[in-house]
This record gives C-alpha cells, sequence and structure tokens, in this order.
C-alpha cells in the first residue's frame, strides 16, 4: 500500500480525505486514531495531536508524513495519475477554492452545532470506539469524557452559544435548500466529476451532519439529495469518473452557495486579516501563529436571521484565503476578467484586489508568518 491514513470515522477532516482518495483510486489502507496510535506515531511525526495523518510510503525509511487534508490531498494530486479534482478552468477553479475554504472553515460551525447540541451521547460513545477499541462500550463512553469535553468546549469559540444558535442553524437550513436543488441538475458542484470544494462540503456534511443520527434524521428530510451526495462522494462507486461541465459553466446553485461565503464568511475573513496584521507587525518573520488570535464580534447567520456575537479570531482560514488570492493573482487577460466578473456577481468585488498582510506558510504542520 502506497499510503497509510490515519484518522476515525467520527472525524469530519478524515472523512474528507477518505472520499478523495477512495475516488482518486489509490492504494491506501486506514489505520484508526487510536490512543496508542495519537503516542507512537502522531505525536512524534506531527508534534500535535490532530487527524487524519496520512503516511506516504515513499523509499524513506520512515515514509513522508502529510497533515493538513488541502496538503495531503495537494499531494496526492501531484504525484498519483488520472483526473484531477482540480478543475483547470478559471472560474471553476477559482469557485471551488473558495468553496473548499467554505466547507473547512465555515461549515464546521453547523457540524460542530449539531454534533454537542443534539448528538453528544452518540459522539461520546464514538469517541471512546476510536481512542479505546478494546475496552467494554460502558469503559470507551468513560474514557472519551477528557476530548468531548475539548471538542464540546470549543463551540464557544466558533460562534455558538444561546443567542446564536437559531441564526446558525437557520443558514444552515438555507444552504441545505440551495445545495439540494443544486444536486437535482448535477451530480457533484461542477458536473460530473467530484472537485477539491465537494471534498471540502463532504468533511462537516458527511462525518457530522449526515453520520450523527439526529443530524443525519435532519438531513434526509430537509435534504435527501444532499445526503445521498453525502454517501457517493464519501463511498463513490465509480472512482476516477466523470467530467467537469463545459465552458468554465458556473451552475446557478453554485453562484448561490458562492453568494453565502461573500455575504457570511468573507467579512468574518476580512476581520480576521485586520487582526493578523495587528498581531504580525510585532513579529518576526517566520514566526509562528497561534492558533487563536483573540475575540472578535462577527456576524452569523443567513438573511433576516442574523445576529451579532463573539468569536475566536482563527488565522488558519487565511491560509486557505491565499490559496484563492494566489490563484486570481496567476491569472491575466479574460481569465482573469471572467473570475472578476464572478466576485463581483457574488456580491465579493472586494475580494479581486485583496491582499493578506502578512505571506502565510505551514512549516512543521502549523502556521507560520512566511520567512
Ligand atoms: N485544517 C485541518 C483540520 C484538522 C482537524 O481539525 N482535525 C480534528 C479532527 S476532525 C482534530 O484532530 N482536531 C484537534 C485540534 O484541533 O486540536 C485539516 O484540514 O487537516
Amino acid at each position: 500500500m502506497t499510503y497509510t491514513l490515519i484518522g476515525a470515522p467520527v472525524s469530519l477532516y478524515t472523512g474528507k480525505v477518505r472520499g478523495y482518495l477512495r475516488w482518486k483510486n489509490v492504494a491506501f489502507t486506514e489505520r484508526l486514531s487510536t490512543r496508542e496510535v495519537y503516542k507512537a506515531d502522531i505525536l512524534p511525526r506531527v508534534g500535535w495531536s490532530v487527524i487524519p495523518v496520512v503516511i506516504h510510503h515513499d523509499d524513506s525509511e520512515l515514509g513522508e508524513t502529510l497533515q493538513d487534508t488541502t496538503e495531503i490531498i495537494d499531494h496526492v494530486e501531484a504525484r498519483e495519475p488520472g483526473p484531477s479534482i482540480y478543475p483547470d478552468t478559471p472560474r471553476q477553479r477559482l469557485a471551488s477554492l473558495i468553496l473548499e475554504l467554505f466547507g473547512d472553515e465555515w461549515l464546521v460551525i453547523p457540524a460542530m452545532h449539531y454534533r454537542w447540541a443534539y448528538n453528544r451521547d452518540f459522539a461520546q460513545q464514538e469517541f471512546g470506539a476510536s481512542s479505546h477499541p478494546h475496552l467494554a462500550p460502558e469503559e470507551q463512553f468513560a474514557a472519551a469524557e477528557k476530548a468531548v469535553g475539548f471538542f464540546s468546549g470549543s463551540v464557544g469559540g466558533l460562534g455558538v452559544n444561546p443567542d446564536s444558535v437559531a441564526a446558525i442553524e437557520a443558514a444552515y437550513e438555507d444552504f441545505l435548500g440551495v445545495f439540494d436543488a443544486h444536486l437535482a441538475e448535477q451530480p457533484f458542484l461542477f458536473g460530473g466529476r467530484p472537485s477539491i470544494a465537494d471534498y471540502g462540503l463532504l468533511g462537516p456534511l458527511y462525518a457530522h451532519l449526515l453520520r450523527d443520527p439526529k443530524s443525519g434524521e435532519l438531513m434526509r428530510r430537509l435534504a435527501p439529495r444532499v445526503a445521498a451526495w453525502a454517501e457517493y462522494t464519501h463511498a463513490p462507486q465509480h472512482c476516477l469518473a466523470g467530467d467537469f461541465l463545459e465552458g468554465d459553466e458556473i451552475p446557478v446553485g453554485v453562484m448561490e452557495m458562492l453568494q453565502r461565503f461573500a455575504a457570511q464568511q468573507w467579512p468574518v475573513l476580512k476581520a480576521t486579516s485586520e487582526a493578523l496584521k495587528a498581531w504580525s507587525s510585532e513579529q518576526a518573520p517566520g514566526s509562528e501563529i497561534p492558533r487563536i488570535l483573540g475575540f472578535h464580534k462577527v456576524e452569523l447567520g443567513h438573511g433576516g436571521a442574523t445576529v451579532t456575537t463573539d468569536r475566536a479570531i482563527i488565522p488558519y482560514a487565511l491560509w486557505m484565503l491565499q490559496r484563492v488570492t494566489d490563484y486570481r493573482e496567476g491569472l491575466a487577460g479574460e481569465a482573469r476578467q471572467s473570475v472578476d466578473e464572478m466576485l463581483r456577481s457574488i456580491g465579493a468585488a472586494d475580494l479581486i484586489d485583496f491582499r493578506l498582510p502578512v505571506r502565510l506558510q505551514r512549516r512543521n504542520f502549523k502556521l507560520a508568518l512566511a520567512d
């Protein structure tokens, strides 16, 4: 086997990579992220506790360690044959990078909220079964107490609190409606082939919002096509099959999702960028960036159902935004005009000339200022 995927069924970001590796038809085995695996493999290789981790068994003794789903996917894309999940036409490509960011870093809000508000006991049992597979079920449940405390305690940092829950649920239901209508026309976001954006959305929509029982009931009721999409994107029947829509077409449903990005996530990214600017002005090049840069007030929700609330300032999302702005800056002529037109029509005209205050890099599996 060329790759080992270390992760767990209950994990949001593991599902993103698992669905991708299956569609890409690469040889991989999956290892459960038990407590022992965290100690013996994840911590020594990565330096902190996180999944998924992929080991590429190349010619080196230990193999190459990959963490962060985006880096894992890009590594595999660069080395494995077969069709790419990156569209190569400008609007589809830019839209797919934006929607990967929207899935990874924005839909994680409803994913965490619904899990810990409505599926807590199920998730705790699953956490215990992953970390301690050899214990009896009651012991597994008890052993997961600490991890559950950590993850359920992190929802506040995402902006989830009693005042914001209704707005978060309204925004999620609106998104489900948009995606469900789109899937009546197309199997994936950009036609017959899954894109990086499909996998970005798959993380929250599969492991949490479909697989957690109460959330799964809601998704099957409100958006049965989204539930079916999450099943077949996670477990594809036809690897490597399908094509993106011709003519760089962006379907109406994708435009509507991009509008949600522009209205909901984009203002928070801009505010995060301001906070990074203030923080980085006193830092040396190459400095590691803390995972949280304090708190700020943000608006969550959709349409009439919005609320202003406190949320942690999470700079990691800006690294994904940098991929978006880098791609746009690499375009010229008509290609650039066509993506700029798209950004204007989704309500993100100010993304056109947007620059992060500093360049970001990932180093030693952490976010850092560029050297
Ligand atoms: N951006 C990362 C996110 C990975 C992530 O948050 N994984 C979760 C499990 S699904 C985790 O292990 N979190 C530990 C932590 O955030 O401290 C990626 O794409 O790999």
